[in-house]
């Protein structure tokens, strides 16, 4: 745990209680604060009481003892509408923080020469591998790296500051939001395209957000900016002017003058001006697929900004294990494979997992985003029928409609009962039981992990005992 010093002999609120609330206020408890935690749910509320917390019920308090209001980046901040509990800290003065802040300024508040590294990662899709990814490459080079943030782990939850110790953090809009100080010596964005427009007021305030890994940047640093979509392009070729430090374009699609390029899974590091092959991504088994070879670009050029050797680099590539609920994995019954990528919550996170099946079963839905399923139409041609489920169905049966055979089943598990009875039926090659929802999951499960590992007792509870695997 990093305990937070800054609120000592202070009150401070602390609203959310699920990953980062619990761990703020824990952080926050061993720094001397007086926390107020509380949350709109009771079940967690009782939750938390069970594990130890003192709840304390911050609508009825006076505000104006407050220090600061320590706020989830699940919970809204600025849209749709602030929460309930946002505008009364803003009515109060209070400031609004997340838990990322507060790590912040507990490095910034250390020494100079006793500050650990700080590698940010952030985009809309891919993030979450590319940090698994550095942090594995890194521990395997013998660093002492520390993985947290979005990908699951309350960043406060992980061990206490060091100076040799790197902090490998994937960083959510929703976190990034809520952070002034952070600093980034690597700041990595792999790419940009809608997602969680309705809690940043739209695209200009979602980019606005993951612009800020960059922005308290300084000369020595590295930013690594994705090449493969017109708007990190664009993002690219503007911090090349007014630069934070060193800038590394990454791509799977072209070959840089100056940055980190992945050709037909050939990795390429042209950051000296001339072209080094370092490897070749199809000895990567858990790197499939143009967006990882991207990722891996990614995570290659943030390890070289370290010092990492670049054949160190490329063993750690070839190492890494993959991460649950992205194209996994998750059994076979009958000759019909079963693969959870819960993960993609939006179409385009989809659109890996549908260009890399044929005979696809595909279970879809949920909460849907702005865009639908309608960018993945030329895609349409590899999946042999579409199970929907969740809020999304009529909306996401109405892009079907006509293009692709289609049954709403409302829930995960009529969904997996369907489509394995269908798959079966067809006895064609290799069918694929695929999840991969193009939606977000808070409709009928806790999140993406929940919805996940839900998909993954179902099937694991129809395979036979002796080949059962566990995640
Ligand atoms: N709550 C209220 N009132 C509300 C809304 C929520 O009291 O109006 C309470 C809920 O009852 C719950 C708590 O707030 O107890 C949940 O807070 P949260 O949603 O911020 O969730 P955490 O458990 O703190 O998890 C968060 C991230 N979740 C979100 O941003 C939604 C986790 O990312 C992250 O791993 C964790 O912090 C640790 O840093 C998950 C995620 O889905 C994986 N992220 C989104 C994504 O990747 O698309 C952004």
């Amino acid at each position: 745990m990093i305990p937070i010093t800054e609120y000592a002999g202070r009150d401070v609120a602390v609203f959310g209680l699920g990953r980062t609330g619990l761990s703020a206020a824990k952080a926050l408890k061993a720094g001397g604060a007086r926390v107020h935690a509380w949350d709109d749910n009771e079940d967690i509320r009782n939750k938390a009481e069970a594990a130890g917390m003192t709840l304390s019920d911050i609508n009825k308090r006076d505000w104006q003892t407050f220090a600061a209001l320590v706020l989830s980046p699940g919970i809204p901040y600025k849209f749709p509408q602030p929460h309930r509990i946002v505008r009364m800290a803003e009515m109060t003065g209070v400031p609004v923080v997340g838990d990322m802040e507060l790590f912040a300024r507990a490095v910034q508040s250390l020494p100079e020469r006793g500050r650990p590294k700080i590698i940010g990662i952030t985009g809309t899709n891919g993030k979450s591998t590319t940090t698994a990814l550095i942090g594995h490459i890194l521990k395997q080079a013998g660093r002492d790296a520390r993985i947290g943030g979005n990908i699951g782990t309350g960043v406060l939850d992980l061990a206490a500051l060091h100076a040799n110790a790197v902090y490998v953090l994937e960083l959510s809009s929703y976190q990034l939001d809520l952070v002034k100080s952070l600093h980034c010596d690597v700041a990595v964005l792999l790419n940009m395209s809608p997602d969680h427009l309705d809690r940043h007021g739209g695209m200009e305030g979602y980019q606005a957000a993951k612009m800020r890994i960059f922005q308290n940047q300084q000369k020595g640093d590295v930013a690594i900016v994705g090449f493969d979509d017109v708007i990190t392009q664009s993002i690219a070729i503007g911090l090349a002017g007014h630069g934070p430090g060193r800038v590394v374009h990454a791509s799977s699609t072209y070959t840089l003058g100056r940055g980190v390029s992945a050709i037909d899974g050939r990795l390429y590091d042209n950051q000296s001006g001339k072209a080094e092959l370092i490897g070749n991504l199809a000895d990567c088994p858990s790197l499939p697929g143009k967006h990882n070879h991207q990722n891996a670009a990614a995570a290659y050029a943030a390890c070289r900004a370290l010092g990492i050797e670049q054949q160190v680099i490329m063993a750690g590539l070839k190492s890494f294990p993959g991460l649950p609920h992205r194209l996994e994995a998750v059994g076979e019954v009958d000759g019909v494979r079963f693969v959870n990528d819960s993960k993609a919550t939006n179409a385009q996170a989809a659109e890996q997992a549908l260009r890399a099946f044929k005979n696809v079963y595909w279970i879809a839905g949920g909460v849907p985003k702005a865009e639908g399923i309608e960018p993945l139409e030329s895609l349409f041609p590899n999946v042999a029928k579409a199970y929907l489920i969740g809020d999304a169905e009529n909306a996401f049966a109405a892009t079907l409609k006509g293009k692709v055979a289609l049954q709403k089943c409302g829930t995960l598990e009529k969904a997996v009962e369907a489509a394995l009875r269908d798959a079966r039926a067809a006895g064609e090659d290799d069918p694929v039981v695929l999840l991969s929802p193009a939606c977000a999951s808070f409709d009928q499960f806790h999140d993406f992990e929940h919805r996940g590992d839900v998909f993954r007792s179902i099937v694991q509870a129809m395979m036979p005992n002796e080949i059962r695997v566990t995640a």
